[in-house]
């Protein structure tokens, strides 16, 4: 008689041989899929907009993150604030995921009616005792640093929140962020787990290979390069990249744009990331295709074109600010191997298509390079779903983050119960 052994989570974690990818299992079993939304979604800060999503009083977005659900609102104080999606009466949901305009949150159930500043301010047939003040909608921890809204659904979020928002605002403060609108939105669910969103994202080994558009603009080297047999012509490159590099940096710092690296991944941190101000390649201004900006209209009252990408990696999200536009992705796991991947672009307020910029020119580089990327989160899912997969090693020089991040996702699971990291 065979018997079928299944292993626990915390068992497939430590049988990750360190340098080595995940087990299949990590990704396709519903069960490790439903605590990864627990543990990675619902008590670590995620990534859930940008203020832009919800431009005027009103304004709401309603975002659904496993079973649960937010609503970002902008209230008449202009304000941006965050509840659970969950009417106080019966528990209704009270928005659809997506986006709207309310002057008030009404209950489609029994038309309990909510202000914007959450509080209850009509429920019928309920008795002159009813004390309509402790039917408030349940309020979000919420930090909002540059134009990112981040949200914990835990009660004790990490505390080194903190720390993300000490580094990158006053790295977004001169973009003046808040005065953006989104040029362009795309979803793409991907055919993967959402891990295998994140380690594909995690490593630019693939870049040269699979995303002409990005490499227009994108120095692999940011990413590390292999020092083996390096050709005269490679080094010869790799030197320029450095020499531009350090020029680049000190003229930005002159100007007190802060582009230093700054590496917040390790094990002992909950929220974990990293940033960078990376140098753009060809005409060095933007991520487009022919390495200019894409708007004329540069955020705030920059007055350079040529200020970086300014990148910055979460684990549930990545972005890159440039003088003129920012692009903004994060993730939400929708099930073992689907991954909604939501994009914005964004572009000064006042800037007009057509005049201030093309579309096209605009989104064109990462339209493409998320597409890429989601053909080859679909491919690897399914390889490691295949019985024959075995888990490979990954590069010591341009894979180290996607290592990185296999540790971090260990030593998380282990704060939070599940024995998963290696003594
Ligand atoms: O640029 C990014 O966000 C990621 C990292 C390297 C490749 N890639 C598309
Ligand atoms: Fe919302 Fe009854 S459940 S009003
Ligand atoms: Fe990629």
């Amino acid at each position: 008689m065979s018997e079928t052994l299944i292993r626990t989570h915390g068992e497939l974690v430590r049988s990750r041989r360190p340098g080595h990818g995940m087990p299949g299992e990590l990704f396709g079993r519903q069960d490790v899929f439903e605590k990864d939304v627990e543990i990675f979604f619902h008590k670590h800060w995620i990534l859930v907009g940008v203020t832009a999503d919800v431009p005027e009083p009103g304004d709401v977005s309603a975002v659904d993150i496993g079973s649960a659900s937010i609503l970002i609102v902008r209230d008449d104080d202009e304000n941006i604030r965050t509840y659970r999606n969950i009417c106080r009466h019966r528990g209704a949901r009270l928005k659809e995921a997506g986006k709207s305009t309310v002057g008030m949150l009404v209950c489609r159930y029994h038309q309990w009616t909510y202000g914007l500043d959450g509080s209850l301010r009509h429920a019928t047939h309920m008795g002159k005792d009813f004390d309509a003040a402790c039917r408030s909608l349940i309020p979000v921890h919420t930090r909002i640093v540059g134009t990112h809204i981040f949200i914990c659904l835990d009660d004790n979020p990490p505390k080194d929140i903190a720390r993300l928002e000490e580094v990158m605002a006053p790295r977004f403060a001169p973009y003046d962020l808040q005065y953006t609108k989104i040029a362009h939105e795309a979803e793409i669910i991907e055919n993967g787990n959402w891990k295998l969103v994140i380690e594909n994202n995690r490593e630019c080994y693939h870049c040269a290979g699979t995303h002409p558009e990005l490499t227009a603009s994108f120095l692999p080297e940011d990413f590390g390069f292999c020092p083996d047999n390096l050709s005269e012509e490679s080094q010869r490159a790799l030197d320029a990249y450095h020499a531009r590099n350090a020029a680049c940096q000190e003229s930005w710092g002159r100007e007190g744009f802060v582009g230093d690296a700054v590496e917040c991944l390790d094990e002992g941190v909950a929220t974990q990331f990293r940033t960078q101000r990376l140098v753009i390649a060809g005409n060095g201004e933007s991520q487009t295709l022919n390495t200019k900006v894409a708007s004329t209209k540069l955020f705030g009252n920059l007055q350079r074109r040529d200020l970086g990408d300014t990148h910055l990696w979460t684990h549930n999200s990545w972005t890159h600010v440039m003088s003129d536009h920012a692009v903004i992705s994060y993730i939400i796991p929708l099930a073992p191997d689907k991954t909604l991947v939501r994009t914005k672009w964004l572009v000064h307020a006042d800037a007009v298509e057509g005049i201030d910029y093309r579309l096209s020119d605009l989104t064109e580089v990462w339209v493409a390079t998320n597409a890429q990327d989601a053909d080859l989160v679909a491919i690897t899912h399914r390889g490691t779903q295949d019985p024959g997969y075995i888990p490979g090693q990954f590069s010591p020089f341009t894979e180290t983050y996607v290592e990185q991040f296999s540790r971090w996702y260990a030593s998380r699971l282990n704060a939070h119960g599940i024995c998963a990291a290696l003594p």
